[in-house]
């Protein structure tokens, strides 16, 4: 069982998954891939019955965000054991396709050798890694990323030269039409992202996921009082593309899609102490909920 008092590492991650699989008749195991080293990137679907519509979480794309994989195992654990009615309804009225480490060899790495790895562990000349955040095929390379595989957003020789992006693709587009909900999980910033990281025009339903998007940030804040700013990605981060959200927004026609960059501010960064592991995934759980609620209505 995970304690939210440390952070796990891949192994421990997997057999806390494997264990779920064995438990709970509603959780089936998922690979929603294979990273560059051959590693599956496991998840699991939690589903209640046939015919519901689905929510997915995406968490370790980037490696030293630890913060991430923790935040959509507590999810797991909330919607598998928590005894809140609201929760229980949001477990039991959708299909849930979790995948809480979307990049392995590099959360691996980072545990292993270098704790401030970001990208995955593709090997280019005398580098290493492609920011697996740069490279969906959307706007490939057009903004805040980088051709050199020296740097930590690096691109990659193409849109989907990565097994990692290209396996997890291929897998969403299975779900094509079905989803509600997509939430990528990043750390830091006290942010809840919407798309697009190309343009601060408010494309899509913008004004919608802006509305939705500060309602849920208001129930995340109820708990311990902490304050994220809610915006597209270019005008509350900075231009970036390639992301995952904005490839899913595009190209599976979600309706509500969000990255969350989690605690903190910087103070500790992605060096983020474990007494605020808890805090984190609690107040996150509240937004989701939110979010939830939103969707419903919005549906
Ligand atoms: O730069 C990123 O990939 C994210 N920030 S982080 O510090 N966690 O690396 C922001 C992602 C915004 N989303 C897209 N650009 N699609
Ligand atoms: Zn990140």
């Amino acid at each position: 069982n995970m304690t939210w008092t440390r952070y796990y590492d891949m192994e421990s991650i997997n057999s806390w998954l494997d264990d779920l699989v064995s438990s709970y008749s509603v959780v089936t195991a998922i690979v929603g891939g294979r990273s560059l080293e051959g590693r599956d990137i496991k998840g699991i679907k939690i589903s209640h019955g046939s015919g519901r519509r689905a929510i997915v979480l995406e968490g370790g794309i980037h490696a030293r965000e630890w913060i991430s994989p923790t935040a959509v195992c507590y999810i797991i654990d909330q919607l598998l054991t928590s005894n809140d009615r609201e929760t229980r309804a949001a477990a039991a009225d959708y299909d849930w396709y979790i995948f809480p480490v979307t990049n392995p060899d590099g959360y691996i790495f980072s545990h292993q050798v270098n704790r401030m790895w970001r990208k995955n562990r593709r090997p280019i000349g005398s580098n290493y890694g492609v920011d697996l955040n740069r490279n969906w095929n959307n706007n490939w390379l057009v903004h805040g990323s980088s051709s050199n595989p020296a740097r930590d957003d690096y691109a990659g020789l193409g849109p989907f030269s990565e097994p990692e992006s290209r396996s997890l693709s291929s897998y969403l587009l299975t779900l094509q039409g079905k989803i509600d909900l997509y939430l990528s999980f990043h750390s830091f910033g006290h942010l809840l992202l919407l798309p697009f990281g190309n343009t601060t025009e408010p494309l899509a339903n913008y004004q919608d996921a802006m509305n939705i998007g500060r309602r849920a940030m208001g129930a995340l804040s109820v708990r311990y009082g902490t304050k994220y700013v809610t915006g597209n990605i270019a005008e509350a981060i900075y231009l970036a593309t390639g992301g995952s959200i904005d490839w899913v927004k595009e190209h599976l026609q979600v309706p509500l899609v969000y990255c969350y960059e989690l605690r903190d501010q910087g103070t500790y960064g992605f060096l983020l102490p474990e007494n605020q592991i808890l805090p984190n995934n609690e107040e996150v759980m509240d937004s989701v909920i939110e979010l939830i609620h939103q969707a419903k209505r919005f549906g």
